[in-house]
């Protein structure tokens, strides 16, 4: 064990003293890559704001608590817009930003050409304005445009061709941003040979071969099928084969929401709680097994769907089962880290060193709020995945309550979280309005307890998701825990207290980005503590990261080449191609 140097202990983050204040601030030694992930940031907590506004109007309008917003006929834009904005552009726009900063903060320089950067930002940019125009097109009636399609966009559900169009320029975009960091990280290489890839930048090139594998699936969706379809160029799609291409992309999707999460639990929340990260090389491994394991899953969201080979969806649950594997060894390794930090701090007892850590610090407090709920969404997950269990809540309000935990705790709190410890830094400027940061995480914690407690148990008695309208006529639902008033109460309360958590970190995030800039006296630094078992203690193995994406273009084949072939031979274009038998 390396024995840890000053520059390790607690107080090195949280006070401000001359030695951080001597320390560069990262918009200054990094001005450019500063200027990117500033300006994907800004997008996704614009995403952010109105997603949260979207949520609480279709919060209170289904639990039928206020319906003076939006008619019912009007609530689909809604949802697609709240699915849309948070789920992919809230998201995607952090994880742009945050590699961004990730790439030049671990190779230790700028991105190779600035302008590039911009283009696929501004790419990125305007494919999103295009489909986010679509879909509120649909909420002013003199506008010709709609996209009431849901985040899922399935067919035979059209959306005005912009919806698409935007997407696919979105999409290009991210495809350009990570061979901006593959680029960067070349460059880097060939002034360093023989180096073991920095664990940030091992991350970002693991997470990025993930994202070109699995967004074929949905750019060949997009691209080939429902825009010519929009256009009218085509008369017909194959349901089933568009919806099978959009999950292979819907699954592995999910792992460029988490890992953001993941990306800073392990490198930057240890560092927080005051310690080191318990092992480098065990993270490596957790990547590795994402990059490989996401995408042949992606039948696990058509268990009810017919066409689909039984045999196909049981390959699927076992590949989802084997996903728990890196979660749990993250689990593991970031609460160790966690540990080691309290203990440094000076906490002992079996569970007495929970209290050492530093909940009053909102990027620590809301990361690992976050983590508390992910274990949550973790346990509701394995009922999904179950490929019997799942009938029983397929479809219904249960889904949403886990994914609220996952994508919208998990991954959504973890980035807010984290912003408070990285805005300063790529601003220069202080976080503004502490006291508002150090409750956010709480009140949204509190507000997805509730809301996702009740959303859960509504779904076991059968209401259903995505409808303005839940209640059938002449039936009652039977909920098994508690009634039925009262978890609506709690959808409508939890909802309001989350889009209040989201206004106020809005609220900080403005206030620190038109703030002064003051002293420059940051109390924040990028400085990252070496890991207690760092990179040397792993085969250098781990790091053939080319070895490690054939593996997982592999196991694709396997799961996906035999049902696409059999979809596209009877007629890629054939709604009523008959089901392959096995
Ligand atoms: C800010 C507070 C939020 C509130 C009040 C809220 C509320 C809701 C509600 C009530 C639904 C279910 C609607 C239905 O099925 O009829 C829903 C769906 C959804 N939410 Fe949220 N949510 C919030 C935040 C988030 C966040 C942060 C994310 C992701 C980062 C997210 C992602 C989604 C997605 C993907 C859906 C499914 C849309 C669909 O079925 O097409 N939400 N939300
Ligand atoms: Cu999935």
């Amino acid at each position: 064990m390396a024995h840890p140097h000053k520059s390790e202990q607690p107080q090195a983050y949280e006070s401000d003293t001359a030695q951080l204040s001597d320390r560069l601030a990262f918009v200054d030694k990094f001005p450019s890559a500063a200027r990117i992930t500033r300006l994907s940031m800004g997008v996704s907590f614009t995403a952010l704001t109105i997603g949260a506004l979207l949520g609480i109007v279709q919060a209170l309008h289904r639990t039928n608590v206020f319906r003076g917003v939006i008619s019912s006929a009007d609530y689909y834009s809604v949802l697609t817009g709240h699915g849309v904005l948070l789920a992919l552009f809230f998201t995607i726009f952090f994880l742009t930003g945050i590699f961004t900063w990730g790439t030049s903060r671990s190779l230790g320089r700028e991105l190779p050409s600035p302008r590039f950067s911009l283009v696929w930002f501004l790419l990125m940019l305007s494919g999103a304005v295009m489909t986010a125009t679509a879909i509120f097109g649909g909420l002013v009636g003199q506008i010709p445009f709609s996209a009431d399609v849901l985040y899922t966009f399935y067919a035979p559900l059209q959306a005005h061709p912009l919806f698409y169009a935007g997407l696919a320029a979105w999409l290009v975009g991210t495809w350009l941003a990570g061979a901006d960091w593959i680029r960067a990280y070349y460059h880097w290489r060939q002034d360093n040979p023989g180096e073991r890839i920095p664990l940030q930048m091992f991350m970002i090139l693991t997470t990025m071969l993930m994202w070109y594998i699995a967004t074929l699936g949905v750019a060949v969706e997009v691209v080939f099928f429902l825009l010519p379809l929009s256009l009218g160029l085509i008369e017909s799609v194959d349901p089933l084969l568009t919806r099978t291409l959009f999950w292979f992309f819907g699954h592995p999707v999910v792992y460029f929401w988490l890992m953001p999460a993941y990306f800073a639990w392990y490198t930057v929340l240890p560092k927080l709680s005051g310690g080191r990260l318990f092992s480098d090389p065990l993270a490596r491994v957790v990547f590795i097994l994402f990059l490989i394991l996401s995408t042949p899953v992606g039948f696990h969201h058509q268990y009810a769907d017919p066409g689909v080979p039984e045999g196909f969806k049981f390959i699927a649950m076992t590949n989802t089962m084997f996903l728990l594997l890196p979660s749990f060894l993250t689990a593991f390794t970031v609460v160790a880290s966690m540990e080691y930090g309290a203990r440094q701090r000076g906490g002992t007892g079996y569970l007495g060193w929970l209290k050492a850590l530093p909940w009053g610090n909102p990027a620590f407090a809301g990361c690992a709020l976050a983590g508390i709920m992910f274990a949550a969404g973790g346990f509701s997950g394995i009922i999904n995945a179950g490929m019997n269990i799942n009938s029983l809540i397929h479809n219904t309000l249960w889904v949403p309550g886990h994914f609220h935990l996952t994508v919208g705790t998990a991954s959504a709190l973890t980035m807010m979280a984290i912003s408070y410890w990285l805005y300063p830094q790529i601003t220069g400027k202080r976080l503004q309005f502490y006291g508002i940061a150090q409750v956010q995480p709480y009140v949204w914690f509190i507000g997805m307890g509730l809301m996702s407690n009740a959303m859960h148990r509504a779904g076991l008695a059968g209401v259903p998701r995505r409808t303005a309208e839940p209640q059938y006529q002449q039936f009652d639902f039977m909920p098994v825990l508690g009634s039925m008033l009262e978890m609506r109460l709690q959808i409508a309360i939890g909802g309001s207290l989350l889009t209040l958590g989201a206004v106020m970190f809005v609220l900080v995030m403005a206030g620190t980005w038109l703030a002064e800039r003051g002293r420059g006296r940051l109390r924040v630094d990028s400085h990252l503590p070496e890991p207690i078992s760092g990179p040397s203690d792993s085969p250098r193995v781990l790091d053939n990261v080319r070895l490690w994406f054939v593996i997982a273009v592999v196991l694709v084949v396997i799961a996906y080449g035999f049902p696409i072939y059999s979809m596209v031979a009877d007629g890629a274009l054939n709604p009523a191609a008959p089901p392959f038998p096995v």
